[in-house]
Parts: structure tokens; sequence; C-alpha cells
């Protein structure tokens, strides 16, 4: 009798280390699991893609462009050169594609709610590419800065969706007015915007 109550002990603590080594185990994958949430939301928290602009219409325009996107807001941060001094126009125009010498191959403004052209925020209607107009400076430098809740970097809603449009800076200005592209002259830097 008492062999088997000790051998029944034996059991039972045997059980019991077995248990708490698979609650150790346990806990440690919920962990690991934790850890990949947090490091997969920080990744949509703040995505973050960045291009080359090319130039275009044999310009020597050329520079980086950024496209952060945080807690619903799209930065787009360009740093250009070789541009001429004074004012030009940056849009995002409907492709990604610039292929073409004269940056036309990206086709036409990016607008996928069929507004008429115009100055962003205007009451007419504006393009979801209708960014504007930004100064060069004597060098022929420029830093374009943008910030907007209408954009997205590659979400579900076409209307916000960049990722697969262009970046186009034009030669001239932006007359927010002529349609359907404000009349800015030659393409002279180009890039997709492709994830
Ligand atoms: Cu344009």
């Amino acid at each position: 009798m008492k062999t088997l109550q000790i051998a029944a002990l034996g059991l039972l603590v045997f059980a019991s280390y077995n248990c708490k080594e698979a609650k150790k185990e346990a806990e440690k994958a919920v962990d690991t699991v934790e850890e990949a949430a947090e490091e997969i939301e920080e990744e949509i928290m703040a995505k973050e893609i960045k291009f080359k602009m090319e130039p275009k219409s044999d310009s020597e325009v050329t520079g980086d462009v950024t496209f952060t996107e945080e807690n619903g807001t799209v930065k787009m941060m360009a740093v250009l050169t070789g541009l001429t001094p004074g004012e030009h126009a940056i849009h995002i125009h409907d492709k990604a594609d610039c292929s073409s010498a004269d940056g036309k191959s990206t086709g036409g403004h990016w607008n996928p709610t069929n507004t008429p052209h115009g100055k962003w925020g205007a009451e007419e209607g504006y393009h979801k590419g209708d960014i504007g107009n930004f100064p060069a400076d004597a060098e022929g430098n420029a830093t374009v800065e943008f910030a907007t809740s209408e954009w997205c970097i590659g979400c579900d809603d076409a209307t916000k969706n960049i990722v697969g449009k262009g970046v186009i800076v034009h030669q001239g200005v932006d007359d927010f007015t002529s349609q359907p592209s404000g009349a800015a002259g030659a393409r002279v830097s180009c890039t997709g915007i492709i994830q």
C-alpha cells in the first residue's frame, strides 16, 4: 500500500513539474507573438518609402522624394537640385511609368475622385495629385514639404492610395485654373511611386 502511495505521489510531482514547464513554454510563446505583433504594428504606424527623381525633357533635375505615413497622415518631402530658379509645379500623376523622355508616360494628373483641377483644398475641387507650386532658390535647389490625410501608402482605398502613381516636377508654374493640368509646362523630373 505504501509503495502505491509513494508511486502516486511521485506521479503527482512529475505531473505538476511538467505542467509548470508547459506553462512556462506557453508564456514564452505568448511573449514572442506579442513582440511580433508590436513590430508589425509599428511598421504599419510609420511607413516610409523613398524614391530617386530622374531628369526628363533634357533637364538636370534630380533629387529624392520620401513619403512617410503615420497616424493617418502622409508626409511628402522632396529634395531637388538642377532646377531653374523660381516657381515650379509638382503633382502626382496617374501612372508610375517614367519610361518616356518627356515624362508623359505618367499620364495626366492622378484624379481618382474625378474633380476639376485646382489649388489643393479649393472649394471648386482639386485633384488628389494637385500638390501645387514651390520655389527653387538661386542655385536651383528646393525642398518641398507637403502633408495630408487624403493620401495613404498602400491602403485599400483607391481614392487615397498613392502607390502605383508617379511624381512629376514641371518646368513651369501651375496656374490652378487651366484644365485639366494647370498649364505647368514640360515635365522636368519624374519618379514612380512603387512599393
Ligand atoms: Cu503635373
